[in-house]
């Protein structure tokens, strides 16, 4: 039976990802990582070749073609949907000839704004996010006049061009963009009112997995112990409406989100 949510697992093919640099930098180990996610449960699986973790520093765009496209070209042979995570063209388009149907571009077709024709030209999905500034300046004192109003008016225009550049409504999914350009108390504002954003009409993204506002309020510093904030989060956000989960740990996720939507008695849950 099909799940009333869809988890994107993280395969980050990346020497200095946050939280998991280095981990799954070659392409066997990438390739391996990723077979694993879908097997416990992933639908998408995200194949990024960039870091974008705060000061990150930029990849040339040959560099993270070559980092991802083999890794796609595999993955998408094993059934799951296979997105490319990036803000350049050139990357996306080579991941959508290697089979991609999912473009997530963190900037929402702002540092290349043909990349929406591309997404339409390919009848791929798409993710459009909300980051506040880039990455190298994105945590330096973020402010909002009101975070989830500013969040939505931004998401509602990329959407906007989004659709004008041929992308069909039905596959843009919107997302608030956790930890993007945000102080802990902006994060979880926009955790707490994710239905004000569920109601523009989109599928809503929800990426809170292994983040650091879950450090601050819960003292874990280390990544990969933050499973459980991880799954909190993603639980109450489905409860109040978003639908896709991008997370590093499927099997956990995907136990606590399927919990959580028979209780809530979502349709399409197991009874
Ligand atoms: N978060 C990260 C990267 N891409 N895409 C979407 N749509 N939403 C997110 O919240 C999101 C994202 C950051 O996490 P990670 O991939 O683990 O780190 P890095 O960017 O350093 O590779």
């Amino acid at each position: 039976m099909a799940l009333p949510f869809e988890i994107m697992g993280v395969v980050n093919v990346t020497p200095d990802s946050f939280p998991d640099g280095g981990e799954w930098f070659e392409h066997d180990a990438a390739v391996a990582h990723g077979l694993e996610l879908a097997a416990e449960g992933a639908m998408i699986l995200d194949i990024g070749g960039e870091s974008t973790r705060p000061h990150a520093l930029p990849v040339p765009e040959e560099e993270e073609r070559l980092r991802t496209e083999p890794v796609v070209r595999v993955l998408a042979r094993s059934g799951a949907t296979v997105s490319i995570d990036t803000t350049k063209l050139a990357v996306a388009e080579a991941a959508l000839d290697a089979g991609a149907r999912y473009v997530n571009d963190v900037t929402a077709f702002r540092t290349e704004p043909d990349m929406a024709g591309l997404v339409a030209d390919r009848g791929a999905r798409c993710c459009l996010m909300h980051m506040l500034g880039d990455p190298r300046t994105m945590q330096e004192n973020p402010r909002y006049d009101d975070v989830v109003d500013d969040v939505k008016a931004f998401l509602t225009e990329r959407a906007e061009f989004a659709v004008k550049e041929g992308v069909r409504e039905d596959r843009i999914d919107v997302d608030p963009g956790i930890g993007f350009g945000k102080t802990l108390a902006h994060n979880l504002q926009l955790l707490r009112r994710t239905d004000e954003i569920v109601a523009l009409g989109f599928r809503v993204l929800i990426g809170v997995s292994r983040k650091s506002f879950i450090h601050r309020l819960a003292d874990v510093p280390d990544p990969h112990a933050r499973v459980p904030g991880t799954i909190a989060a993603n639980v109450l956000a489905l409860e109040r409406g978003a639908r896709v989960f991008r997370v590093h740990d499927v099997a956990e996720a995907h136990q606590g989100l399927t919990v959580a939507a028979a209780t809530l008695d979502l349709d399409g849950a197991r009874q």
